[in-house]
């Protein structure tokens, strides 16, 4: 039997692009370097893979007339068309769970390195600036107050390890959830209002466009502290970067952007915010998982263990083969 065909509509990891070119005929990006080519192959395309951060549109999946899979390397899928999809009943697949405890690390090592300036202090260091006298002092994080806006798996996993640093722990999300012991708060403006860091981890999407805007960030305050290693759209950028100019709040610490790879200049220049590239996922260890997790659903997607299924967004026969395989379960909370 044939290879099925597939198209990569990101820049992959390299050995997880391996791993798809040792199992199916990949066609990479080919539809931006050759349209041409990109049309005589079209109508073989059986799958498509991208990344968390790629965009699918239905222009695209209605170029494509045999796509029955759409494997998203990442847990967010939220530039992902999933209507369009559904309505032709293309499988969605993501790699949920793997990467849960490096995104909440991540957040937590941005909530330390933001407090406690530690960029700053090792630009200090280098910069021979310590023998002419001290740092300006910090933020203590142990014992402060945390509000978590989305109680998903990284959100739990993030409660979990600020438990670790007595810190308090209240949340939002849109719906509360059952039997758990931190404090619910129905907007992120009242939660906002009431805590010392606001740590964003919700999905992106047209759902939570600019949910953290203006209002929310003068709930939190001069002494406040943000952090996103959502989606950079979760946040009205513009009014964040009004706020950090104008101390309405302490500062910032970003993985993620509106328009990436692009940082707004703004941001850069300014000492009360720590950046990094959207890497919240990014070790050896997870990447792994997840090139592991992908190639594993799509193998089981396309010898028909739940064609008509996908992992976690709109089926649940892959997501229980896959759960019965990896052990996994999700956990809110
Ligand atoms: P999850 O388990 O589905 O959790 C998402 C949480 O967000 C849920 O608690 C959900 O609760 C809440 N939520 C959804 N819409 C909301 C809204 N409008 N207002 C408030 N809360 C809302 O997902 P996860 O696995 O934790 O992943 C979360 C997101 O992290 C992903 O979708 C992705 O965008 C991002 N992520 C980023 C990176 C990175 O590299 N920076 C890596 C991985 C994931 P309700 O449904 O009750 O509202
Ligand atoms: C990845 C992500 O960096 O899982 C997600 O939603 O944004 C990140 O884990 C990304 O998916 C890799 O392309």
């Amino acid at each position: 039997m044939s290879k099925p065909e597939i198209l990569i509509v990101a820049k992959l990891w390299p050995p997880y692009l391996q791993q798809l070119q040792d199992t199916y005929i990949v066609h990479d990006r080919i539809y931006e370097t050759d349209p041409a080519a990109f049309a005589q192959i079209a109508p073989r395309i059986r799958a498509i893979a991208g990344g968390g951060e790629s965009q699918v549109t239905r222009a695209l999946m209605d170029q494509l007339p045999s796509l029955e899979m759409i494997s998203v390397f990442g847990v967010g899928y939220d530039r992902y068309d999933v209507a369009a999809a559904r309505e032709r009943k293309i499988s969605i697949t993501n790699t949920p769970d793997v990467l849960t405890d490096d995104v909440a690390d991540m957040g937590i090592a941005l909530m330390l390195a933001l407090s406690r300036s530690v960029p700053q202090a090792d630009k200090y260091v280098r910069q021979g600036k310590w023998t002419s006298g001290p740092m300006p002092l910090a933020r203590k994080v142990s014992g402060a107050r945390l509000g978590i806006v989305g109680l998903g798996r990284i959100g739990s996993a993030i409660a979990r390890r600020a438990a670790g640093f007595d810190m308090s722990i209240a949340y939002t999300s849109r719906n509360q959830v059952l039997n758990c012991p931190y404090k619910y708060y129905p907007t992120p403006a009242a939660l906002a209002a009431e805590v010392d860091f606001l740590m964003v981890i919700t999905p992106g999407g047209a759902g939570t466009k600019g949910l953290i805007n203006a209002d929310v960030l003068s709930a939190l305050g001069k002494t406040g502290y943000l952090i996103n290693v959502a989606r950079g759209s979760v946040i009205d950028e513009s009014a964040l970067i009004v706020a950090l100019q104008n101390g309405v709040i302490a500062g910032a610490g970003l993985d993620v952007f509106e328009d990436e790879p692009n940082v707004p200049e703004a941001l850069c220049a300014m000492s009360n915010v720590v950046l990094t590239p959207h890497v919240a996922s990014a070790t050896w260890q997870t990447r792994k998982a997840m090139a592991s997790r992908a190639v594993t659903v799509a193998t089981l997607t396309f010898t028909r263990l739940g064609n008509s299924g996908s992992c976690s967004i709109s089926g649940p026969r892959v997501a229980r083969s896959i759960a019965a395989l990896s052990g996994t379960k999700n956990t809110a909370c």
